[in-house]
């Protein structure tokens, strides 16, 4: 009798886990949207700043690689925050960049962005750099980097805060 109260009960249990856990990742998946990613032109080391959509819960960018055609484009990639050391504005590594849940962000001068150090070319505005981010909740995601001029970076960096 108990045998066969568990060959009822076992498959329904992992019917019910299945469904909810499939569910969930799934949701998860895409809630956070790259709308804009770009850099300046330019070589040894450029920010990449992001136009960030997150219709999900709060996600953090834990680490990020150059792929593609462009691995190896840079000796390092790696996550910075922007702090006051001495009434200067310096830059230092981080371990994450948060995004907050259920609103629309940006990565801009002055706080967190994404570093390519050691770049080994020139980058212009003809380059597409691949990037994949590696977020802690969603599943990592590889976005494509528009080069921009240093008169269009202004631009774009200037018209979030009219
Ligand atoms: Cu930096």
């Amino acid at each position: 009798m108990k045998t066969l109260v568990a060959l009822v009960f076992v498959p329904f249990l992992l019917l019910v886990v299945a469904g909810c856990g499939g569910g969930s990742v799934a949701a998860e998946a895409n809630r956070v949207k790259v709308i804009d990613a770009f850099i300046t032109e330019g070589s040894m080391a450029l920010a990449v700043y992001l136009d960030l959509d997150n219709h999900g819960r709060a996600d953090r960018i834990v680490g990020a690689d150059l792929v593609g055609d462009s691995a190896g484009l840079a000796a390092k990639v790696t996550l910075h925050q922007t702090a006051e050391r001495d009434g200067l504005s310096v830059m230092e590594p981080t371990d994450g960049i948060d995004i907050a849940g259920e609103t629309d962000g940006a990565l801009r001068p002055g706080d967190a962005h994404i570093m390519l150090e050691d770049v080994s070319r020139e980058v212009t505005t003809d380059d597409l750099v691949s990037l994949r981010l590696d977020l802690d909740r969603a599943e990592d995601m590889t976005i494509e980097i528009r080069v921009v001029t240093a008169d269009d970076a202004v631009a774009l960096l200037t018209k979030d805060t009219p």
